[in-house]
């Protein structure tokens, strides 16, 4: 970049004079600094010249951004000639002896991962999605697609729509789900989808108790604490930057313990133990919330909590606890302001009442301990080393990822993401520097806000009638999700003005999955009962790359550009860095980009819709010119001048770091009572989820909640509907060679990383498996047919099989599988495929934990949890009946 001299690998904004400034305020940062500001004089004429090929001198190196469903922020250097993609290496790509500058922590070298480097193969795939192609057999039936043209498929498309719209002259609505970027707002109210597989319970959770909007510390504020402890989340698989975080907190000395329910890459490469505490801790999943509570417990029977900072920042923690509450905020149902409001916490339903309870009934102290301990395999002595280290460490940082980590999307993840919140909130760690709550932020510095892109509709836009995910093959069967006839018709009624009558029932007739990435069909639970659900639909149309799970089951499929083939700006999913995708090379085969889709199907349909010509340059030229860098950023940088539109295409990657003296805690800028939660505080109990009833598991504070399938169902031996008392627990963790369903045919990666089901040797030798067996995994949801991998990586008792491979099902092989499907609760016998793809939701279950409520997902946009882990399986050789 051009507008001052050439000092750090990235567009960063610090500059070396300011940097000085910040790092002679900060003794325990200096050092790192101290090696940036050296670093950055003697690497930066090499940077002048990177961006000549590393490989010949005629090759173009387009700076790209690998645009994913990772958490991570990749920056790949494209190699192309004469229109053709030859490689892709990465930012870092320099020689390693000269690498010091890449020591910065303020500006981060975004570096990709293998599922970066393989994007070529991806790119020039021979599975790609080539042409339009339409079902002519049965639904899922792969032979039977049949390509077809543009025009055909545009046609076809418009034909089922126009049906639809028929059907809403009776029904007031639209029955279209729209799963992605649709024209549909444009066309009337639709359908679509409350509660969210990834971050539902945890949104959830600091919605009602720390207020909207606020998120959790950001990554780099790691440095400021004085221990870490990592819980249920695995960065050095699911965040690529965040490891070089936690590397410098480690040399820094900062001890790091990681609770986690099988041994990852970040216990191996991060995880350092602290006196008296092993470097991994290894819960059965769904049973931290029974180890934070016990931690909690001890904390306050040894008055080791922060007591002055309970009474003034949080409300519910101390029985009777009254405040006429000072929030800014409003309810989101009535649109009442919640200021002046009076909330009292109701008899009983206090923390300290609830430990009461705890301790009469366990036996003390020790008791909970023992308790906690009998229930997540972790022994009391732990717990207790935790809790005490722990709360003596000022500020100690519990750190769970951006989305809480795999804790948080199990049966009890909203109470799980609650508790570390709390324990972080009792030892005054939730608002301050160097503290944390568990939930990250996305941003780990500031982030730069871009102008508003041309909108693609005209017209007024309709609200979409909410239903639930977790539910949706029920819906599509019945009309109902989990609410009670009341509840669904109030809820249309108040949000959409739609009266569905005495007996509410929302029909769901065509899915239009459109732009943007999703695989429903594949991500979300319970794929046996999706089978039944989807068959019934008049039309299901997708726009996709690949033969994905989703695009399998659908009729019409609309082949997608990739992100190699399309320009646009991102801050993709973790918000830190503006990025800009670039056009490497020209659309292949027939395939168009989702906005060209839909603007092609709505021009057919007579709607004002799409870009009308504009480039996709032009569109972010426009976007440029309205960025804005935040006002707070000019403190840390006053010299910082934001790039020309050019040189950001050029560079492709701009940073806006904070120092981690300087780190932003979202938290931390609202007084004590204004947080903009009901009570004003930060609940330990929320008066607004008791005053819903929406809540499934009823407790309306933070606690140990029984999950509707756990450790517990082990320890009695509870049967499920198909009369089997399951023995083992199973976790889906995210893998390292696939971005959820992404990559699982890129053979590259599939043939270093074998998918199958993880388990403990003593595990395998009781029903006389051996590594490589083939083997079924089953529950009353269905069956799996994949590899065995014996490994001391999982503790006895728990299988781990990796989320995002594709549903493959079976010809030969069938399986008695039990659930509900007509929503009266009592599951029924359903003869299914064995899946032979591998894909974990096959034993996942359709249910609505934590809080399903519409209304909470208008605030958070995601909202109601998933229980994908810590659920029942067997695993045994031969097929089950
Ligand atoms: N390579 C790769 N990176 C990704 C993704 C991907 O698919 N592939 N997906 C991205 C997305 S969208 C997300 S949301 C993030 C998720 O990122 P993470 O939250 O880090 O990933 P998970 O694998 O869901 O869960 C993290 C860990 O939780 C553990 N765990 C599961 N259940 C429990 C439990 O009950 N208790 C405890 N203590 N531990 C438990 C798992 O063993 C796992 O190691 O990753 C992002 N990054
Ligand atoms: N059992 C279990 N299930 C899980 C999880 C788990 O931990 N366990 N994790 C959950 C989590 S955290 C998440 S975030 C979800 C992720 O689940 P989803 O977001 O539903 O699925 P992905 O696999 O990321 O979907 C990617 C698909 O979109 C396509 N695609 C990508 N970009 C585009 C685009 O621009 N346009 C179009 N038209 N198509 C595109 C890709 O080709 C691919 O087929 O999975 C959830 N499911
Ligand atoms: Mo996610």
């Amino acid at each position: 970049m051009s507008h001052r001299p050439p000092k750090n690998p990235s567009s960063c904004g610090l500059t070396r004079r300011n940097l000085f400034k910040t790092t002679a305020a900060c003794a325990a940062v200096s050092s790192v600094f101290g090696q940036l500001e050296r670093a950055v004089a003697a690497v930066a004429p090499k940077f002048v010249t990177s961006t000549r090929s590393m490989l010949e001198t005629n090759v173009r190196v387009i700076n790209t951004y690998h645009e994913i469903h990772c958490h991570g922020q990749c920056m790949l250097k494209a190699h192309v000639r004469d229109g053709r993609l030859l490689a892709l290496t990465s930012a870092g790509d320099v020689p390693r002896a000269e690498s010091a500058g890449d020591e910065s922590i303020g500006c981060m070298q975004r570096r990709a991962c293998m599922k970066g480097y393989a994007e070529r193969k991806r790119l020039y795939a021979p599975d790609r999605l080539k042409y339009p192609l339409l079902q002519t057999g049965e639904r899922g039936n792969l032979a039977t697609f049949k390509r077809i043209s543009w025009d055909e498929a545009i046609d076809r498309a418009c034909e089922k729509i126009e049906l639809m719209k028929e059907r809403q002259k009776t029904l007031g609505y639209l029955p279209i789900w729209e799963l992605g970027g649709t024209p549909l707002p444009f066309m009337g109210p639709y359908l679509s989808a409350y509660g969210h597989h990834s971050a539902g319970n945890q949104n959830d959770c600091l919605y009602n108790a720390l207020g909207k909007g606020v998120t959790g510390h950001p990554a780099i504020d790691m440095l400021n604490s004085k221990f870490i402890v990592v819980w249920s989340a695995d960065p050095q698989t699911t965040s690529p930057h965040l490891p070089f975080i936690m590397t410098k907190a480690r040399e820094q000395g900062i001890p790091i313990v990681v609770v986690d329910s099988r041994y990852t890459g970040t216990v191996g490469a991060m995880a350092t133990g602290a006196p008296g505490l092993t470097p991994w801790i290894a819960p059965r999943p769904g049973t931290d919330s029974a180890i934070l509570v016990a931690m909690m417990n001890t904390i306050y029977s040894r008055g080791l909590h922060n007591e002055a900072y309970l009474r003034k920042y949080c409300f519910g923690f101390y029985p009777n606890d009254k405040v006429v509450s000072r929030s800014p905020g409003k309810n989101p149902v009535t649109g009442e302001a919640w200021k002046g409001q009076t909330f009292v916490v109701p008899e009983g339903q206090s923390f300290v009442e609830y430990l009461e309870e705890l301790n009469r009934e366990k036996g003390g102290e020790a008791g909970v301990l023992r308790w906690a301990a009998e229930l997540s395999g972790v022994d009391a002595k732990t717990i207790e080393t935790l809790a005490l280290t722990y709360a003596h460490a000022k500020p100690a940082c519990l750190y769970s990822g951006w989305t809480a980590g795999g804790a948080q999307r199990t049966g009890n993840g909203m109470y799980y993401t609650w508790l570390l919140l709390a324990l972080a909130a009792m030892t005054g760690n939730a608002t301050v520097r160097g503290g944390g709550i568990g939930s990250l932020s996305p941003v780990d510095g500031m982030s730069l806000k871009l102008g508003q892109a041309p909108g693609l509709g005209k017209g007024e836009k309709s609200k979409a009638i909410l239903f639930s995910q977790h539910l949706s093959s029920q819906v599509i069967l019945t009309g109902r999700d989990s609410r009670t006839a009341e509840q669904l018709r109030d809820d249309v009624l108040r949000m959409n003005g739609i009266d569905l009558g005495e007996d509410p029932r929302l029909r769901i007739e065509m899915i239009w999955r459109g732009a943007g990435s999703c695989d429903t069909f594949n991500q979300r639970g319970a794929i046996n009962p999706k089978l039944l659900a989807w068959k019934k639909l008049e039309s299901i149309i997708c726009y996709e790359r690949f033969m994905s799970s989703t695009a399998r089951y659908a009729d019409i499929v609309f082949p997608v550009v990739t992100h190699f083939e399309e320009s646009f700006f991102t801050g993709s999913r973790v918000k830190t860095d503006t990025n800009v995708v670039r056009k490497i090379v020209e659309p292949m085969y027939e395939s168009k980009p989702d906005w060209e889709i839909n603007a092609m199907i709505a021009e057919r349909l007579g709607l004002d819709y799409g870009r009308r010509g504009m480039s996709d340059e032009e569109v972010m030229a426009i976007q440029w010119k309205g960025a804005k860098v935040p006002e707070a950023y000019k403190a840390i940088d006053p010299d910082f001048k934001l790039p020309t539109f050019e040189e950001m295409l050029e560079k492709a990657n701009l940073q806006l770091p904070t120092p981690p003296e300087k780190s932003v805690i979202a938290a931390a800028k609202f007084a004590p009572g204004e947080f903009p939660t009901d009570t004003g505080r930060i609940n330990f109990y929320s008066p607004f989820l008791a005053s819903r009833g929406r809540l499934m598991q009823k407790a309306a504070r933070c606690q140990y909640v029984r999950p509707p399938e756990g450790r517990e169902d082990v320890v009695e031996g509870r049967k499920g509907a198909k009369g089997v008392a399951y023995p083992l627990q199973f976790t889906t963790p995210h893998m390292p060679n696939r971005s959820h369903s992404s990559f699982d045919n890129t053979t590259m990666l599939t043939d270093t990383f074998e998918h199958g089901v993880f388990m403990h040797p003593s595990d395998a030798r009781v029903r006389g498996i051996s590594e490589g067996d083939m083997v079924y995994v089953w529950n009353d949801a269905g069956c799996m047919k994949l590899p065995a991998i014996l490994t001391l990586r999982q503790v006895p008792g728990v299988v781990a099989i990796g989320e995002g491979a594709w549903y493959q099902p079976s010809e030969k092989e069938f399986f008695e599988a039990w659930f509900d499907t007509d929503g009266d609760g009592k599951p029924e016998k359903h003869t299914v495929p064995v899946d032979v793809g591998g894909a974990v939701n096959t034993l996942t279950t359709d249910r609505d934990i934590g809080a399903g409520d519409p209304f909470l997902h208008t605030q958070t946009s995601k909202s109601g949890g998933f229980a994908a882990g810590g659920n029942l399986c067997e695993v045994s050789k031969t097929l089950p009946h």
